[in-house]
């Protein structure tokens, strides 16, 4: 079974994630989404909210796991027997920070492949921190995040944003 994890922050779950979920679930058996408890950074979603939210936006989808980690990809993809981490690229801005990650995680294991998928041309311009923004200081985020949890983010951004 060809497993592969897509790791990320996540926070919020935008749909240029989404749509890189949607394109790996159908070239892999298993996808596991696996949100980073990342004690260097302050989300604006704890790691409950930000799982929460992906699983009830992916709960139709069959081969798709959500799932939170903390501490190395490298030894969570063992616990899981994933072969394949699955990373999505917009701009060439993305590139170099990726490209250090990628090497970093061959160095580490290398029998553990990075495989990029190109963002969808209407969600290139699209990320976390943008919605943030612009959610936080009163702009609308329809289409920019799943509509299952669209009120529910605007909710908590406005009011960070107050
Ligand atoms: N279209 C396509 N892809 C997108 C879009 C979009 N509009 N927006 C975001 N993405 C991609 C990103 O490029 C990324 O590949 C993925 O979606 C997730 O994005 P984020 O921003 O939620 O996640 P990051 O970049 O914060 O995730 C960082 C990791 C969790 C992967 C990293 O911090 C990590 O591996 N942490 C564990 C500790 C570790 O092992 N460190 C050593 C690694 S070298």
């Amino acid at each position: 079974m060809k497993i592969c994890v897509y790791p990320g922050s996540f926070d919020p779950v935008t749909n240029g994630h989404i749509d890189i979920i949607q394109r790996a679930a159908r070239m892999f058996d298993k996808v596991i989404v696996a949100v980073v408890a990342n004690p260097n950074k302050q989300p604006a979603f704890t790691l409950e909210d930000r799982a929460a939210f992906l699983k009830r936006v992916l709960s139709d989808m069959d081969n798709v796991e959500v799932d939170s980690f903390s501490g190395l990809l490298i030894d969570y993809m063992h616990v899981k027997k994933a072969s394949v981490i699955i990373r999505g690229l917009r701009a060439v801005s993305d590139f170099e920070h990726e490209f250090q990650m990628a090497l970093m995680n061959k160095k580490l294991d290398d029998n553990i492949e990075t495989i990029f998928m190109m963002t969808s041309g209407q969600y290139s311009y699209l990320s976390s921190s943008m919605v943030k923004e612009v959610a936080g200081l009163g702009g609308c985020i329809k289409g920019l995040v799943p509509d299952e949890i669209l009120p529910e983010v605007v909710r908590a951004l406005r009011k960070k944003g107050e």
